[in-house]
């Protein structure tokens, strides 16, 4: 055994000053001047709450190179100032920091290397928000509440939640709200019973489009015979009444990969949140919305006309009038909102637009927009259908 060997085997070496700032020393040598004491790697590695196999890999990665190595044993030896880098350097990992890049923050001046810290944490909440957009969409997925969907090289799902309350002025309930892995719908049915059964119908006739796959190609066909059995069907609720009516609205999308169809008639709505804006995609189909058209009433006015609930368009089973039909792409991110006018009367579009930004879940999300609802009185029944298109 050398004597320096020997001699650093009682934990310390003398070295000048200046040798730790001067890198790699493959043979250290004794010094005049001041002396400051070197570290042992094991010594160091205690201090710096590290392992020597830790401190090994950091000077391998040339990020935290030793004050000397003998160049007899290898043994490495480390300067006590090192400390506050492999300090450093340790909380570093222990935010979970790839090496690569604390080999740059901790080579920068502190306000640089905090700003760095800085960016890193924002990429990493980013990251941290999609994978839980993943998670959650793979235990719906996992648990039967979702479906993925492929389209080209993008594969989308959708998570969703619907709900229907009666509200706090009607005894009864004659909206339907529907959400499932490929078909989303809202209908307000028009007066009593009779309005009831023929939301429910609707919505029925369109979820048997539920049962099978349609290609993208076939969703705006699929969805408009979908349709014609929805208007078959009120048409048979009407029969059976005694004045010979029943009258819903219908909102709904039928999904297909990264395509969506899109069938709407009526003063129910759909909305998308894209990013931080709220864009209503559905017309109004009532006489005041006509005369807003026309220029003759101001939107403003059009809120408090009193003839504001009559339908200009509905499904009556008479086949006497035309639904909406039209296509749309979903991007990853987006959020839809299907709902009744119990809930576009008491909410503005901007409040909508607040309540659906805040990212809650699909679930809580329908149940705040259902409060929202309660808050401005509730004098209709409301219904609501919430979905997150999901990237997988
Ligand atoms: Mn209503």
């Amino acid at each position: 055994m050398s004597p320096f060997v020997s001699w650093a085997l009682g934990w310390t070496l003398t070295l000048g000053e200046g040798a730790a700032s001067q890198g790699r020393r493959r043979t250290p040598a004794r010094r005049k001047g001041p002396r400051v004491e070197l570290l042992t790697i094991g010594a160091f590695a205690r201090a710096a709450r590290l392992s020597p196999k830790a401190l090994r890999l950091y000077d391998e990665l040339g990020l935290l190179p030793p004050a000397a190595v003998d160049s007899d044993s290898g043994y490495r030896f480390y300067d006590p100032t090192q400390l506050e880098r492999a300090r450093l350097i340790a909380w570093l990992r222990r935010l979970g920091m790839p090496l690569a890049r604390i080999r740059e923050v901790v080579s920068q001046p502190a306000q640089a290397a905090a700003a760095a810290v800085e960016a890193y944490w924002a990429e990493v909440v980013a990251e941290t928000a999609s994978r839980e957009q993943l998670a959650t969409f793979l235990v719906d997925y996992l648990s039967g509440r979702g479906t993925a969907m492929s389209h080209a090289d993008v594969t989308l799902g959708i998570r969703y939640a619907a709900r229907t309350d009666s509200g706090k002025v009607r005894r009864s309930n004659e909206d339907t709200a529907y959400a499932g892995a490929r078909l989303l719908a809202v209908a307000d049915g028009v007066g009593g019973t009779a309005g009831a059964h023929a939301s429910a119908a609707a919505v029925e006739a369109l979820r048997a489009l539920e049962a099978r796959a349609v290609p993208a190609g076939e969703l705006l066909n699929a969805l408009a015979e979908a349709v014609g059995d929805a208007e078959r069907a009120v048409q048979g609720i009407a029969e059976q009444e005694q004045d010979g009516e029943a009258v819903t609205t219908l909102t709904a999308m039928l999904w297909s990969g990264s395509r969506l169809a899109m069938v709407h008639i009526g003063d129910t709505r759909a909305y998308l949140l894209r990013g931080d804006e709220l864009f209503q995609i559905t017309h109004d189909h009532t006489y005041v919305q006509s005369l807003v058209d026309e220029g003759r009433l101001t939107p403003d006015e059009a809120d408090s006309h009193p003839q504001r609930t009559l339908l200009a368009r509905a499904l009556t089973g008479g086949g006497g009038y035309q639904p909406d039909l039209s296509m749309h792409d979903a991007l990853p991110g987006d959020r839809y909102l299907l709902c009744s006018d119990g809930l576009t009367r008491v909410a503005t579009a901007e409040t909508l637009r607040r309540v659906l930004a805040r990212k809650m879940s699909p679930d809580e999300t329908v149940d705040e927009l259902i409060t929202l609802a309660y808050d401005g009185g509730a004098p209709d029944n409301i219904a609501c259908v919430v979905a997150d298109v999901v990237t997988l």
